[in-house]
């Protein structure tokens, strides 16, 4: 912190110099304080109001900004200009636990989110993903509750392990994702040494207009490493703030985390014969099938200045894209683009596109939006707000916007997507489990399964679990059971040793 030698006198938010930074005005010194002192009451009515709701998921978390340089050639794929060879563009990451509040310890076991913003010349554009590929849910109309049941009982206002297991053993499309968390995944050492997704799928448009589907990794230079459970538990009491401050702290120090992207990319017409539905989130592509590609790579080097203005206001959204980027038709993805401008607008405010962190900073804006609260840009005096205008008000230009799009048809239904040969809602986290976690991983798995089980009281809910993890694998979900009923935590059966890598199917 800075200390000057002579510092600017004290003014109200009006600019207007004030008697006292320590006294308020009072009828004789010991006598009422009087409604008048315009300073306190503005310093106290201010005050009142520092806080913005926290975000209802993802409440706590960081960040830092950066730079990203498309270092490879994928032109032939995509027409944005934020991946053509040689661009570099000014990022923003936001890390994340979802389900803990503002002030709740870093190292709880959770997703971790991963939310990137590039400043494009283009408009920004934003990947909001997780340290995972897959998602819980695969309709957006589950998510609320799905929510509802990781956070706390409205009566007790406790966590709990029932209704967590509860949604999760009626909802089999979790079990993939649940692999994931149970694993090392839900426990990283930092969010510099954890990967990160944008795991939708989502479609890339290239400059003759052809389409392809990709799905994103980001891959840290750091590597992708986990803290053991009591280690972790040690930490979340004595820091909470412990990733925070990790990141704030190497940036400081000059250790700057980079991200190599990468891509894997599904020709547009593959997507409608593939042996499974490519635009489900519960499920990761096999790198044998699609490869992955490489585009770039993301640094971090500078911190905040402000903490509340450049993180907490950031807002992060599915909805920017930007020309020859586009959604796929994954319906979770689709309900997002609704869902994060609608959080932004109550949680910041009417114009939150127009703070310094979220407005672009490599393009400009021009439409016929006007007024809200908080508004601070307009158009110039003479321009009218509407369009068609002839006054040289901005023109659509749908060559310049490069939108996606798919063919669809159908009545209007509600109905889980239609099934293929490899639709399935165990297979990917069996695999997961039996071929890309260690002999070690496995060890570790199975202990924090044995302490979920331990934690479950209610019976019915307790023999779903087992279940639950006898159809992601029999020898598994047996392994549990016993050492259950024997009142140990549970060993691993004999595996052979694979390595770690984030590729199931
Ligand atoms: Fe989010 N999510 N989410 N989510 N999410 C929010 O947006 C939501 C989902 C993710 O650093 C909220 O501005 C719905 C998947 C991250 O600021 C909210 C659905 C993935 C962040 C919201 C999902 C994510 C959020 C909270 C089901 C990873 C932090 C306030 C369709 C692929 C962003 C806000 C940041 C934040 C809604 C599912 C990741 C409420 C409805 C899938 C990293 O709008």
């Amino acid at each position: 912190m800075s200390n000057p030698t002579s510092p600017p006198a004290t003014t109200t938010q009006t600019g207007t110099p004030v008697a006292s930074d320590a006294h308020s005005l009072t009828v004789g010194a010991d006598g009422a304080t009087v409604l008048h002192d315009r300073y306190l009451v503005e310093k106290l009515a201010q005050f009142n109001r520092e806080r913005i709701p926290e975000r209802i998921v993802h409440a706590k978390g960081g960040g830092a900004f950066g730079r990203f340089e498309a270092t490879h050639d994928v032109s032939a794929y995509t027409r944005a200009a934020v991946f053509q060879p040689g661009a570099e563009s000014e990022t923003l990451l936001r890390f994340s636990s979802v389900a803990g509040e503002q002030g709740s310890p870093d190292t709880w076991r959770d997703v971790r989110g991963y939310s990137l913003k590039f400043y494009t010349t283009e408009g920004n554009y934003d990947i909001v993903g997780n340290n995972t590929p897959v998602f819980f849910i695969r309709d957006a109309i589950k998510f609320p509750d799905f929510i509802h049941s990781q956070k706390r009982l409205p009566g007790s206002g406790l966590r709990d392990a029932d209704m967590q297991w509860d949604f999760w053993t009626l909802s089999p499309e979790s079990s993939h994702q649940v692999t994931y968390l149970m694993g090392d995944r839900g426990m990283p050492k930092s969010w510099r040494e954890m990967q990160g997704y944008g795991s939708h799928t989502y479609q890339w448009i290239n400059a003759a207009g052809e389409k392809s589907w990709v799905k994103y990794h980001f891959r840290s230079q750091q590597g992708d490493l986990h803290l053991d459970a009591a280690t972790a538990e040690a930490i979340a009491g004595a820091d909470a703030d412990f990733y925070r401050r990790d990141l704030h702290e190497a940036i400081e120090r000059g250790e700057f985390p980079k991200w190599d992207l990468f891509v894997q990319v599904m020709p547009y017409e593959h997507a409608k014969s593939y042996r499974f539905n490519p635009f489900d989130l519960t499920k990761v592509w096999p790198h044998a099938d699609y490869p992955l590609m490489p585009v770039g790579t993301l640094t971090l080097d500078r911190n905040p200045q402000n903490f509340f203005a450049e993180i907490e206001q950031a807002a992060f959204s599915p909805a920017n894209t930007v020309p020859g980027i586009a959604i796929s038709p994954d319906k979770m993805l689709m309900a997002r683009v609704f869902s994060y401008p609608d959080a932004q607008r109550y949680r910041v405010g009417t114009n939150y596109a127009q703070l310094p962190v979220n407005a672009p900073h490599a393009a400009s804006v021009h439409n016929s939006s006007q007024d809200g609260a908080a508004r601070h840009r307009f158009n110039a005096p003479t321009a009218p707000v509407y369009a068609p205008n002839s006054f040289g008000g901005p023109v659509a230009d749908p060559a310049l916007a490069a939108e996606g799009g798919w063919e669809a048809d159908g009545a209007l239904v509600r109905s889980a997507s239609t099934l293929r040969a490899d639709d399935s809602d165990f297979g990917q986290a069996g695999t997961l489990y039996r071929d890309v976690f260690s002999a070690e991983a496995k060890m570790r798995f199975l202990e924090t399964l044995s302490g979920q089980a331990n934690a479950i009281t209610i019976d019915d809910i307790r023999e779903r679990f087992f279940q639950y993890w006898t159809n992601v694998d029999a020898g598994l979900g047996a392994a549990l059971r016993e050492a259950y009923a024997a009142g140990v935590i549970a060993d691993a059966p004999e595996e052979p040793e694979a390595a770690e890598d984030d590729e199931a199917a």
